[in-house]
């Protein structure tokens, strides 16, 4: 080989030795399957993993063997025997794929069929998730609650997501707990999730839908049912005092500003374009992908397209210490 292409295969290499690092992000790995929903996807995965597997080892295999066996050898000048038309060798390849697919498909339609059922009884959580370019809300018709970018659910529960877009396309992917289910303009989608144990997990827009569709983010928080209760509870007697001074001017700059896009429980502002900001301060992310806290929240409030290019969310006339005053009042929204 010459050495400029032996570099070549060197560099090829180590790229791919990178894009091997990308497996270590097990949060989002549907390798880690979280509930019985990953698992049965997971399961069929793992047959098609297996089958292709069989067939990489049974042809590469034949493929070296062939290579060695009948490679143009000193003296020889005579072409191998040509095989044509052999019955036996046909039958061999049309019978062996036909039962491959045969062994993928029957887990691959039994599992269709049980994924598609909605999920029906008491016990049952139903939630509507509203997507927009590039947020999204989470609504508990059942519960009287509206929240937005954190999916509260109590573990052990079939929660039933009915999945709608407000604008373009999307797609609601939580790796751990359920392949993707797009959400498209003019239709309702359905698909359920269930988390066996508490914990967070990670979800994405998996549909692009924009210049910040790679930072659609949200988070599936799956508690144990009494927390769930808790928080239920907590959503739904919100009562909204602001904590100082300056929260309380920061409450009459969000009233002026902020309330014709966002709601509040417990208060008269009932905004709907933007997220619902109730219980704001408890969520663990500022619009999905920053950690929530003071200087994140400033820095959303003072340019939100620095964060999130082509946000919805304009950038409002405020100086610094309104802004300070409309952070203190969102940071008690408890
Ligand atoms: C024209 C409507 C509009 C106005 C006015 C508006 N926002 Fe927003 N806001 C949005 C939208 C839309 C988003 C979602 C943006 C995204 O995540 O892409 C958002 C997101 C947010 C978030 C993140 C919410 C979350 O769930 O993490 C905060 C906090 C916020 N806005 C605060 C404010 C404040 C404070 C004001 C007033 C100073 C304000 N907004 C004014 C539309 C608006
Ligand atoms: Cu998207």
């Amino acid at each position: 080989m010459r050495l400029k292409n032996r570099i070549g295969l060197l560099l090829l290499m180590i790229m791919l030795l990178f894009g091997l690092t990308g497996c270590q992000r097990a949060e989002m790995s549907v390798f880690d399957p979280a509930g019985p929903v990953a698992k049965m996807q997971l399961s069929i995965i793992m047959i098609s993993i297996y089958i292709m597997s069989g067939i990489f080892v049974v042809a590469m295999g034949i493929l070296v063997y062939v290579l060695i066996r009948y490679r143009s050898r000193r003296g020889q000048n005579q072409p191998p025997k040509q095989v044509e038309g052999s019955w036996v060798l046909e039958l061999i390849w049309i019978v062996i794929p036909i039962i491959l697919l045969g062994i993928l498909v029957v887990p691959t339609v039994t599992s269709a069929f049980v994924l598609d059922e909605k999920p029906a009884g008491p016990n049952v959580l139903n939630v509507k998730v509203k997507a927009s370019q590039f947020w999204w809300q989470f609504e508990y018709p059942d519960l009287g609650i509206v929240t937005a970018q954190e999916l509260h659910i109590p573990t052990g529960t079939k929660v039933n997501l009915q999945l709608e877009t407000t604008d373009v396309m999307h797609s609601f992917w939580v790796p751990r707990l359920a392949g993707k289910t797009d959400l498209i303009p003019g239709r309702t989608n359905t698909m359920w999730i269930q988390a066996d144990q508490p914990g967070q997990f990670q979800g994405k827009c998996a549909e692009y839908c924009g210049a910040s569709h790679g930072v659609m983010d949200f988070l599936v928080v799956a508690e144990e049912p009494q927390q769930f209760q808790a928080w239920v509870n907590k959503m739904k007697n919100q009562q909204v005092k602001p904590a100082s001074e300056l929260a309380a001017e920061g409450e009459k700059l969000f009233a002026q500003n902020c309330a014709s896009c966002h709601a509040v429980a417990g208060t008269n502002y009932k905004g709907t374009l933007g997220p619902d900001l109730t219980g704001f301060a408890e969520r663990s992310k500022v619009a999905g992908v920053l950690e929530n806290n003071e200087e994140n929240l400033r820095k959303w409030i003072a340019d939100p397209a620095a964060i999130k290019p082509d946000s919805k969310m304009p950038r409002l006339p405020l100086n610094e210490k309104q802004i300070s005053a409309v952070t203190a009042f969102l940071r008690s929204l408890k």
